[in-house]
């Protein structure tokens, strides 16, 4: 690998591993939005665009943000970045590799003294994951200005809003529309691809098509607590044995549908004990698709079959929508510049949808936006063993790079 390519992909996977330290969890990673941690990694990532002579700061929705100017001041913006939120026990990879990238591409273009016709934003967001509030993807949303004003009296576990939360991370709630950005003509997210087709295929690097929508549910069954050695099964109002069928037929929706995912990653037992019927369960349901109106009639067949299931064993059913995003196709545009870019670093473009959800789905709704792909070893993501090697790390810095310095305002 060129020695010239190599330093910056060397010293981005030093910096990755050294953001992997701030969790609030060791020795697992998890940074959730605007947690403690992810204070301190918003501290090191300011500290490092201060040492490339970049002015970073906090914006009032909690997104790390940077301006390196254009040939002539105030140019047109391209954005680039990503999260430095995680999920729990989390890859490092995931968002900070794309956040991180952005500001290793400003550090080259003034380490070469290069001015380009366009200005480059870099932002790190701070709440793309959603684990700790179930309305997410603010730090997003906040830069196009299509915030939901109840999102910042949402609560977290411990019954912390999201309005304080801000306020002890150094944003600013009362001023969310402060955070919308002006004079941005495009958004790129590198990222890693979080699935296995681009290692299957031996390709380093892919362009994104579209982005998944997804819908989020909370739901939350009620039955009767009873005592598990006295109660008659014919008797019993089994809020866990309801949910256990349910999640069985949320399964099976998705199973029966290609392209359409469904998952529950979250269910919580009440009253949780060895000898008790118990009388509530609440679990989490994520719904993906690449087609929105083929989604919202999967949540339509989920509700109607979890409501039949809880009519027929005699227990309440609460179903909730927590968070929906509408899938984006990327911007033809952006899309065609990533794939001259790729050819550029010699590696042939693989265009390819994205099953997760990213920032850029929010962006696209106001700016021409699109995503590079780096492969990841074994598709693994949400994961610690979350990897990828610092040769694809090298081609991906090089290809967005090169997107970077061809890109001209439409
Ligand atoms: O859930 C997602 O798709 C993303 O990782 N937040
Ligand atoms: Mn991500
Ligand atoms: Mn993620």
């Amino acid at each position: 690998m060129d020695a010239r390519i190599d330093s910056p992909a060397r010293r981005l996977m030093a910096r990755l591993d050294a953001l992997a330290a701030f969790t609030d969890d060791p020795p697992r990673l998890t940074r959730l939005c605007l947690s403690q941690a992810h204070r301190r990694a918003a501290a090191q990532f300011i500290a490092w665009a201060n040492e490339s002579g970049l002015d970073a700061y906090v914006d009032p929705v909690g997104n790390v943000r940077a301006r390196y100017e254009g040939a002539a001041p105030g140019a047109p913006a391209l954005m680039i970045g990503s999260h430095i939120d995680t999920v729990r026990d989390a890859g490092r990879y995931d968002g900070a590799l794309g956040a991180l990238a952005a500001l290793s591409v400003v550090e080259g273009l003034a380490a070469a003294g290069r001015r380009l016709p366009v200005a480059v934003e870099v932002v790190a967001f701070g709440d793309e994951e959603g684990v700790r509030f179930p309305y997410t993807l603010t730090g997003s949303r906040g830069l196009a200005g299509v915030n939901e004003p109840e999102a910042l009296e949402q609560r977290d576990a411990s019954g912390v809003s999201m309005r304080e939360a801000l306020i002890a991370f150094g944003g600013d709630p009362d001023h969310l529309a402060a955070a919308r950005a002006e004079g941005v003509v495009a958004f790129v997210e590198l990222h890693i691809e979080q699935g296995p087709v681009l290692e299957a295929e031996g390709r380093p690097l892919g362009v994104v098509t579209a982005i998944n929508g997804a819908t989020r549910l909370s739901a939350v069954v009620t039955g009767t607590a009873g005592h598990a050695g006295a109660s008659p099964m014919e008797l019993r109002r089994d809020a866990l044995a309801a949910a256990a069928e349910m999640i069985l037929a949320i399964e099976a929706r998705a199973r029966h549908e290609p392209e359409l995912v469904a998952t529950v990653g979250r269910l919580d037992v009440e009253p949780g004990a060895v000898n008790v019927v118990p009388g509530r369960a609440r679990f989490s349901i994520d719904l993906r698709a690449p087609l929105d109106e083929r989604r919202r009639r999967a949540v339509a067949d989920i509700a109607a079959s979890l409501s039949a299931i809880a009519a027929r064993r005699g227990v309440r059913l609460e179903l909730t929508p927590t968070h929906e995003a509408p899938a984006y196709i990327c911007h033809p545009r952006i899309v065609a510049g990533l794939e001259s870019a790729v050819a550029a670093v010699g590696v042939g473009p693989r265009l390819l949808p994205s099953g997760a959800g990213h920032d850029t789905m929010v962006m696209g709704q106001r700016w021409p936006a699109g995503m590079l792909f780096v492969r990841c070893k074994d598709g693994v993501s949400h994961n610690p063993a979350e990897s990828i090697s610092q040769d694809d790390c090298a081609l991906a810095l090089a290809a967005l790079t090169r997107f970077v310095e061809d890109f001209r305002p439409g």
